[in-house]
């Protein structure tokens, strides 16, 4: 299996209420290593431009809202299989479909508001990394 690096964010609802680190936990334990971390409040902006993929989508507006409403831990994480490995202990988008055990069926409070991000594919992980971190930020 090939040690892969995959964008990961901490979204403004878990911030809010303090459960950062036991999200970090989950990372680790299963064996992701954080090999950058910042924290971010991001502007409207920015956010439009973190998710244009979803511009035509009718939660746009909400998404980019919500993402923009506080801060935001914004992670690249290593670690073998990163990408799946990521999405796998995430959970499903929506909490009321996550597997137990997963941050989102333990965090996630709704949808929208549902604790992480992780990228989808390794391309789409290249991608965000480079849209919030430099390349000597990444320190593996
Ligand atoms: P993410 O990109 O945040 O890791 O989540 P995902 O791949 O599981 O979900 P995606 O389809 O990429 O959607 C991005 C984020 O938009 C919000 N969303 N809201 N109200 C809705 O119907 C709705 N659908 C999606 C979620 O916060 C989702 O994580
Ligand atoms: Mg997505």
């Amino acid at each position: 299996m090939a040690i892969e690096r995959t964008f990961s964010m901490i979204k403004p609802d878990a911030t809010k209420r303090n459960v950062t680190g036991k999200i970090i936990d989950r990372l680790e334990s299963a064996g992701l290593r954080v090999v950058a971390q910042k924290r971010v409040w991001m502007s409207l902006r920015e956010a439009e431009g973190f998710y244009a993929e979803h511009k035509a989508r009718p939660f746009f507006g909400e998404l980019t809202e919500f993402m923009s409403s506080g801060p935001t831990i914004v992670q690249v994480l290593e670690g073998e299989n990163a990408v799946a490995k990521n999405r796998e202990i995430m959970g499903a988008t929506n909490p009321a479909d996550a597997d137990e055990g997963t941050i989102r069926k333990d965090f996630a409070l709704s949808i929208g508001e549902n604790s992480v991000h992780g990228s989808d594919a390794l391309e789409t992980a290249k991608r965000e990394i480079a849209y919030w971190f430099s390349e000597t930020e990444v320190v593996g």
